[in-house]
């Protein structure tokens, strides 16, 4: 299924007027300010946030998973799905594939859909947390760190085919997440552990391509309850310093530990240019992978706003950066909800680049700690959604994809093609 461009600009019409006045009336806002939205606009329209192939269809948690209908049934059908979601928001252009979940048997075929919907491959995704049917040995006790070298063989090697997978597909990063731990007091040796873990991924970066990087991307805990390897963003900056440059920590929203301050941690890995991007998420209690947004978007501006200055002192724009969605849900539709959170991560990132950062510079300056709170709440109660949807109308995109999405019933089509049976790869 595919969406036409002229049933966009159809539905565009109807919401044009309403539109305009809105963004008028906010540029005008900003303009009284010295902010330039029409600049603004050109930078949200440049941020592409990557869609895993394992959101795509419904997630399960460890008590049972509901299946929805019309779920993506093949790698092609999840590139076309986030075709739909691209040709909707024109923010979701590329794919982040995980292996052997979603294992390209033919590259080519592969790149030729994706680049007639406007898409590219993001990082590449290894598992060595699952033991796949077939496999040799068993990952219960571990992979990169395990006590038998030759479980860590394996688990490199995996990461080795996982790399060549890639580079079929033109992707240029490989990301590794861990499950690697302990779920006992003295079960693990944390010293071996982490020696066998640097060792293991010192083979994997030297089969790393020139142009490549790899993302190390960290968790406080899950499915390991005592320990784990790469437990938080202070380890794995460790990796990563000991790797070499091309190693870089990847932040996963829903991998911290409650109440950490997440947006200092962003601050400090890009003041030391080691910053490799983002997992977006949402969370309450733990690793929940809720919608983006959905619980606590004020963390997520102020995340923002560490992010826009350490853009700016590095001189680098958002392409510098690996973005990435990564939640999967149990009671929405995958792809409505694939859309809240691109919309979510989008308006962050527009409440950020509206906030006065040379006042708030001489606020702090001056320990004016009452006008350092206004000016980054001023930002945050700004309602920046007509600077977000003229960013995709001007790219092709919907004024309200979610509305369009449910106007032409694309889910009732995916029905009809696929099924209501239907299961995705994925956890
Ligand atoms: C682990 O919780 C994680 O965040 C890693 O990024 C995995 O690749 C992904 O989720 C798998 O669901
Ligand atoms: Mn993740």
């Amino acid at each position: 299924m595919k969406i036409e461009q002229y049933r966009i600009d159809q539905h565009n019409e109807g919401l044009l007027g309403k539109h305009n006045n809105q963004f008028i009336f906010l540029k005008e806002q900003l303009g009284e300010q010295g902010i330039d939205a029409n600049a603004i606009v050109k930078t949200l329209q440049a941020f592409q946030v990557a869609i895993p192939s394992w959101a795509l269809g419904t997630g399960g948690t460890r008590f049972g998973r509901f299946s929805g209908a019309g779920e993506p049934g093949s790698l092609e059908e999840k590139i076309e799905d986030v075709g739909l979601l691209n040709a909707l928001n024109r923010s979701s252009g590329s794919i982040s594939l995980h292996i052997p979940w979603d294992i390209p048997k033919d590259a080519d075929a592969m790149i030729q859909l994706a680049s007639s919907l406007d898409l590219k491959f993001d990082a590449v995704n290894s598992n060595t947390f699952q033991d796949q049917k077939n496999q040799e040995l068993s990952y219960k006790y571990g992979s990169l760190s395990h006590v038998d070298p030759k479980v860590r063989k394996q688990a490199v090697d995996h990461n080795i085919e996982v790399i060549k997978y890639g580079k079929e597909l033109g992707s240029k990063a490989l990301s590794i997440w861990l499950s690697d731990g302990s779920c006992f007091p003295g079960q693990s040796n944390f010293v071996k552990s982490f020696q066998n873990t640097l060792e293991s991924l010192q083979e994997i970066y030297a089969a790393l391509p020139e142009d490549w990087k790899v993302f190390v991307e960290y968790k406080a805990y899950e499915p390991n309850f005592y320990s784990t390897v790469i437990q938080d963003w202070g380890s794995s900056l460790l990796f990563c310093q000991k790797l070499g440059p091309k190693a870089d920590v990847l932040v996963d929203l829903g991998h911290h530990l409650p109440n950490a301050n997440i947006e200092q941690i962003v601050a400090t890995l890009m003041m030391e240019g080691r910053l490799a991007g983002f997992h977006f998420n949402d969370s309450k209690y733990g690793d929940d992978d809720l919608t983006v947004g959905s619980i606590r978007p004020y963390m997520l501006f102020l995340i923002f706003v560490e992010l826009v200055e350490g853009m700016k002192r590095a001189g680098k724009g958002s392409d510098g950066f690996a973005w990435m969605i990564d939640a999967s849900h149990n009671v929405k539709d995958p792809l409505e909800d694939l859309l809240q959170s691109v919309e979510a991560i989008l308006l962050s990132y527009a409440q950020a680049l509206i906030l006065d950062s040379k006042k708030l510079e001489i606020a702090r300056g001056e320990n004016d700690v009452v006008l350092a709170q206004q000016l980054l709440q001023n930002a945050f109660r700004t309602d920046v959604r007509p600077l977000v949807r003229e960013a995709m109308l001007h790219s092709g995109g919907s004024l309200d994809p979610i509305g369009l999405f449910r106007d032409l019933k694309v889910r009732n089509g995916l029905i009809a093609e696929r099924g209501l049976v239907t299961v995705a790869t994925g956890l």
